[in-house]
């Protein structure tokens, strides 16, 4: 299976792309994670999105707040599909990095998901996967329907305290 590469701009995002590996460990997906910044380390991270093809990676989550220019500047050297997500900063309630990471100009597209997105930016990430694979497929449909029961457990719950 190809991996997914994960790029964060700064170790403060780490929270937010922790959930994102674990949702991609408990989907048995292999991935690469670092810290590159397309401000502090812009020749690192360009070096990773260049080569981000022949290293075995199938698509990137790239990760941002404040001026977010992470997933954009990742995915102007790569034609690997891109996911950004826009980190909430100290100000503006991550309208910042939403804007920054999802207003791409058009030829270089990044699919972005909801400020925060950790969960479903790994999410997109095994849908792109399971396009060419049956197995992360069912995995997913597994998935959904087990989220789906747990909602309806809940629900559950909240009708036994409502009508006891
Ligand atoms: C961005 O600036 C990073 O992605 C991070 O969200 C934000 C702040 O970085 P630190 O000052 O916490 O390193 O580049």
């Amino acid at each position: 299976m190809k991996k997914v590469g994960i790029i964060m701009g700064s170790d403060s995002d780490l929270p937010i792309l922790r959930k994102t590996m674990d949702t991609l460990s408990a989907l048995d997906i292999p991935f690469e994670c670092h810290i590159y910044s397309a401000h502090r380390t812009p020749e690192e991270a360009r070096d990773f999105a260049v080569n981000a093809r022949s290293s075995g990676f199938g698509v990137l989550i790239a990760a941002a707040g404040m001026a977010a220019h992470l997933a954009g500047a990742i995915a102007a050297n790569t034609t690997l599909p891109v996911i950004g997500i826009p980190c909430k900063g100290p100000c503006f309630d991550g309208m910042d990095a939403l804007l920054s990471t999802v207003m791409m100009p058009s030829g270089i597209p990044v699919a972005t998901v909801a400020v925060n997105g950790g969960v479903n930016a790994a999410l997109l990430a095994a849908e792109i996967l399971a396009v060419a694979d049956e197995a992360l497929a069912a995995k997913l449909d597994a998935k959904r329907k087990a989220d789906a029961a747990a909602v309806l457990k809940k629900d559950e719950a909240l009708q036994a305290e409502l009508n006891q």
